[in-house]
């Protein structure tokens, strides 16, 4: 049986790699994305043994590097069945007034711009083929904007109606696409956003059960494994204790 292989960005840490190893453990073919070098050189130890990996360095914002390395990938590795956007992050959360220009590039270069250039990038060979499934990672920040979010959330509101219009427009292909939306999961997301607070990261998981990255994952792989006729195609999910982006019932 011919192998079948999964693209995911952002898949050195977090729900990336998580995702990574599920899929993985389905028996698919990965192609791991992220600007941590030593982290995807460690990639493989964690993925089941005899995991066919192919591991690409690159910043989802340069649209060259994206251009270069997914337009060209290497023979054997260039029919993506499976392609999981989920390169992204906050950075900041600030009000609208006081926030830097830095963070909002940074959030529309890599949630927004950074998503597209890798899909246009892996959806001709989908569309060539009539197949394929894509996983675009939006958030709970992307049904609802949240004090503070306002970037973040307009990133992944982008993200939301991107995804919406990729379903239509690549319907007469059979391109299956899925919006995962999830509240609070704990990663390096936090630690990113308050860049490199360590106690301020913590306090955002205390007094409830998060999400885990696995949590995550282990429906990713379910929606991705649905019958070719059935396609999931918008998921919220949150922790229990989650009610909406702002009521989390804390037991500080
Ligand atoms: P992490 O910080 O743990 O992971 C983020 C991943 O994105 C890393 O692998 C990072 O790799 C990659 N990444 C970030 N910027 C770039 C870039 N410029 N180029 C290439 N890769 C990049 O966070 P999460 O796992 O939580 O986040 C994954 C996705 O899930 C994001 O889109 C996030 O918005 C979304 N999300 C997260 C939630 C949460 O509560 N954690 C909830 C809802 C959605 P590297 O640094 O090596 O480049
Ligand atoms: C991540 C979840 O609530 O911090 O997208 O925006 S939240």
């Amino acid at each position: 049986m011919e192998r079948k292989i999964a693209c995911i960005t952002g898949a050195t840490s977090g729900i990336g790699k998580a995702t990574a190893i599920a899929l993985a453990g389905l028996g698919y073919a990965i192609i791991a994305t992220g600007r941590r070098k030593e982290r995807l050189e460690d990639l493989s130890k964690e993925l089941p043994a005899g995991t066919d990996l192919l591991t690409l360095c690159f910043d989802v914002r340069q649209k060259e590097a994206v251009q270069k390395i997914l337009g060209n990938l290497p023979k054997g590795w260039q029919d993506v069945d499976i392609l999981v956007n989920n390169a992204g992050n906050a950075h900041g959360l600030d009000p609208i007034q006081s926030g830097s220009l830095e963070d909002w590039d940074a959030m529309m270069d890599i949630n927004v711009k950074g998503l597209l250039y890798v899909s246009k990038e892996i959806m001709p060979g989908m569309i060539a083929r009539k197949s394929g499934i894509i996983v675009n990672i939006g958030s709970i920040a992307g049904k609802e904007v949240y004090p503070n979010g306002n970037v973040y959330c307009a990133s992944k509101h982008a993200v939301d109606a991107i995804t919406q219009g990729m379903r239509m427009d690549l319907n007469p292909f059979g391109i299956k696409v899925i919006g995962i939306h999830p509240g609070l999961v704990e990663t390096e997301f936090s630690m990113v956003r308050f860049k490199g607070d360590a106690e301020r990261s913590k306090k955002v998981y205390q007094g409830f059960q998060p999400l885990t990255p696995e949590d995550i994952a282990e429906t990713i792989a379910f929606a991705v494994t649905r019958p070719a006729h059935v396609v999931l195609a918008d998921i919220v999910m949150l922790p229990t204790a989650q009610a909406s982006a702002t009521v989390i019932n804390k037991k500080l």
